[in-house]
């Protein structure tokens, strides 16, 4: 009883509080790639949750998964022409709209989630989110899709050799295709919705990913190795159409803003407590599992040096060192 009054009193309060702000109501379309029972999915739900209680009820979140508005690509467009509220997807596929997300892409440049969470959550990341706003989007947070490993349905991959000849798919994304292509494998671009029937048909060999997001998009069902490599960490990002919001009043945009905080703690936390789970359950689903040894990882470092160096040409020495500097800040704070 004391609980249903005490959610009934919360609630009261925010619509109470909502009240006294500037809201309309509004539907705000929401699109995102991964199934809607992904890490993905489950923290578009929280985020929608969350505006829907700042807002007294007023902005609806209408959660779209599995590319149902659209590849990632598409969607950046239809936010930028204003047909389309928000989404969330990878910054790889952004480097055509602002160039300096390129160094999110850089393998290896995180050796673990504290350093991932502390630099991207900083004023360097902060200052490449505010890019967008010269091209159409408006960049609130990011949020984890994380570690990236090899699947495969040719062979184990133990070795950086093993890359040779196989048909990998990859993010439309200049670091992707020249790292794996300088590493001998076939590097074949493609947008993440064509990803699964291209696997199962065979067009392609394999794919790189984190543990969550083969679990949920069912890869293990037509991939038979998965190689732990971590070879680069991703982030997703949450993104608003700038047309769209200019359109707000400021209690709405600051009710958007909190939420999307809110829900990356929430995405955060659930990934990577998914990600343990989806590792088990992937070798419990028949996967072949071999981790890269620390030889071979090397050797792919080796290999992408000379991209990596491209990446800071491209973004430039200033951004570059910023974000060198706040690394070594969060790896000398022990
Ligand atoms: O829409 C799916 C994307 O948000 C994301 O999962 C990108 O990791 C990605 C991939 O491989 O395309």
């Amino acid at each position: 009883m004391k609980h249903i009054l005490i959610a009934a009193l919360t609630a009261a309060l925010f619509a109470t509080n909502a009240a006294a702000q500037d809201i309309q109501s509004r539907i705000i379309r929401f699109g995102y790639g991964l199934n809607e029972d992904s890490n993905q999915g489950r923290a578009v739900k929280h985020f929608a949750e969350q505006v829907d209680k700042l807002s007294g009820g007023k902005l609806k979140v209408r959660g779209f998964g599995a590319a149902a508005l659209g590849s990632d690509v598409q969607m950046q467009g239809a936010l930028i022409g204003g047909a389309q509220e928000m989404m969330v997807g990878s910054t790889a596929t952004l480097v055509g709209t602002v160039k300096e997300f390129a160094v999110w892409d850089v393998p290896f440049l995180f050796a673990n989630e504290k350093e991932a969470d502390a630099v991207l959550d900083g004023p360097a990341a902060r200052k490449i989110l505010d890019r967008l706003e010269d091209q159409g989007l408006v960049g609130l947070v990011y949020w984890e899709n994380g570690f990236r490993n090899l699947t495969n349905s040719r062979h184990k991959i133990e070795k950086a050799d093993d890359l040779k000849g196989i048909k990998l798919r990859v993010m439309q994304n200049p670091v992707y295709l020249d790292t794996f292509n300088a590493a001998g494998a076939n590097a074949i671009p493609m947008p993440f919705s064509e990803l699964f029937t291209a696997l199962e048909t065979g067009a392609i060999d394999g794919q790189e990913n984190p543990f969550t997001t083969i679990l949920s998009s069912k890869f293990f069902e037509v991939q038979k190795y998965l190689t732990i490599s971590n070879h680069v960490y991703s982030p997703w990002v949450v993104l608003v159409s700038k047309p769209w919001w200019d359109k707000l009043s400021d209690d709405e945009r600051k009710i958007l803003q909190e939420a999307a905080v809110a829900s990356r703690t929430f995405e955060r936390d659930d990934t990577r407590a998914g990600s343990v789970k989806a590792l088990e359950e992937l070798k419990a689903a028949g996967m072949e599992v071999s981790t890269m040894p620390a030889e071979e990882v090397a050797k792919l470092r080796e290999i992408a040096a000379p991209i990596t160096a491209k990446v800071v040409e491209t973004i430039g020495e200033p951004l570059w060192n910023d974000v060198q500097a706040e690394l070594s800040k969060v790896r000398e704070a022990k």
